[in-house]
């Protein structure tokens, strides 16, 4: 088989990808190594940046989006018991986010993808980028007990945190930068109404929760755990108890409860690659980095990767320059790290740490009356949580 591009991966990246390059005219294969279901079975993201949405647009795969999305214009930080809104909208000249998850997100691009007629070989294993140092680089994999190979121009990995293409690299070509959190997410989403119509961010002595939402019917609420916990070790009175115990009056008297219809806990690290180019191959999304989901960002990161990615690549193929595929690590990494940099700073603005001392808690609340009392901090935090431009 031959190919322009190879994306490994089917998730967020690999299919905004794939259809971004198929509306320039670049054929493109994706090689996953799950099936559908499952992936549709993951529960993850749910806010999106402006820039992702323009570009599910661009895709043509955004109807389901804008009739189903929630438009929201501000956030709330709750803490000392006091809830403060961020005026997002006000902040920012008019910007927004929106409230769609990510499982949403996928299905409709999976759904572009076959609507376009484009080929995705699920079931994939020891999917194996090879030769990408050179310019005829290629892709196996096995299915049906039969080794394929895929040569292409290009491979896109997109294969996440814990994918191959990251770990093909040569240990001295690549650095990594990591901090691991010493607590997890504990997530719970259920078919309950909203506790508020915007999501609640929460830092509190027992520790961080939030309150967010999928659609007016259906929650998504999390409470910072140790990371000692599994999930068994919560019940749903459990998680619905500590929840309330971490909100202020007026939430936990309106908050409705009911059975989880999923229920997970998420470790929490920051990680950047660098370079996330290596000849041929690319590193896009969580293969390239990942984020502590306290600012929202990871998903919205692997969006602007695979702006600049596939702006490369048409730059390549359409008008015969290799200047952005040179420069996509370089402009890449420039905006991955400032997602990194507010991501982190939310985290630890928020979460109880174990050597939170007394000194440490005083500067949390300094550093959260310092946002909510200025209206330069309040841009600040505003203009990084609807996302800076691409
Ligand atoms: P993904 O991991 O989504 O997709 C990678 C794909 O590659 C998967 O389908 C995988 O099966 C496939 N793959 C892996 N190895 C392969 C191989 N060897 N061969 C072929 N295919 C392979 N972000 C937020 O903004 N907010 C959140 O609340 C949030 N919660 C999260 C909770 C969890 C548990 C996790 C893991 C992440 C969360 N994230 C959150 C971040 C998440 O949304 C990611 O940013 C997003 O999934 C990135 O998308 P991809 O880069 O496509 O990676
Ligand atoms: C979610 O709805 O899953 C969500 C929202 C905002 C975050 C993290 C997760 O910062």
């Amino acid at each position: 088989m031959r190919t322009q591009v190879v994306i490994i991966g089917s998730g967020p990246s690999g299919l905004l990808l794939g259809q971004l390059l198929h509306k320039h005219g670049i054929d493109n294969i994706i090689v996953e190594r799950k099936d559908r279901d499952y992936i549709l079975g993951r529960i993850r993201a749910g806010v999106l940046e402006q820039g992702l949405v323009a570009q599910m647009d661009e895709v043509g795969a955004a109807a389901r989006l804008h009739k189903e999305g929630l438009i929201h214009g501000g956030i709330e930080l709750l803490f000392g018991d006091v809830r403060h809104r961020i005026d997002l909208n006000a902040a920012t000249g008019g910007k927004n986010v929106t409230v769609y998850g990510q499982t949403e997100v996928t299905y409709d691009l999976m759904e572009a993808r076959l609507a376009a007629g484009l080929v995705t070989v699920y079931d994939a294993d020891q999917v194996t980028p090879l030769d990408f140092a050179g310019d005829k680089p290629r892709v196996t994999y096995v299915k049906d007990g039969a080794t394929h190979a895929i040569d292409c121009d290009f491979i896109a990995g997109c294969d996440g945190f814990h994918g191959i293409s990251r770990r093909s690299v040569s240990a001295g070509g690549i650095q990594e930068f990591e901090r691991v959190y010493p607590f997890g997410w504990l997530g719970v989403l259920s078919d309950t109404p909203p506790v508020s119509p915007e999501l609640i961010y929460v830092r509190n002595e027992r520790g961080f929760a939030l309150c967010s939402m999928r659609s007016h019917t259906r929650s998504r609420y999390y409470v910072q755990c140790r990371l000692d916990e599994h999930v068994d070790d919560w019940s749903d009175d459990k998680f619905w108890d500590e929840l309330r115990r971490r909100l202020d009056e007026e939430a936990a008297d309106k908050l409705v409860t009911g059975p989880s219809i999923e229920k997970s806990i998420a470790p929490l690290r920051s990680f950047v690659a660098e370079p996330i180019r290596f000849g041929r191959l690319f590193l896009a999304g969580d293969a390239a980095h990942i984020v502590p989901p306290t600012g929202a960002k990871g998903l919205n990161l692997a969006a602007s990767d695979v702006h600049y990615l596939s702006q490369a690549l048409r730059e390549f193929y359409v008008e015969k320059s290799p200047a952005g595929i040179d420069h996509y690590s370089t402009k890449a990494l420039a905006r991955i790290w400032k997602a990194e940099r507010f991501s982190w700073w939310m985290t630890s603005m928020l979460h109880r740490f174990s050597d939170t001392d007394p000194f440490t808690a005083r500067i949390q609340l300094a550093e959260l009356n310092y946002v909510v009392e200025s209206k330069a901090a309040t841009a600040s935090l505003s203009e990084n949580y609807v996302g800076l431009p691409y």
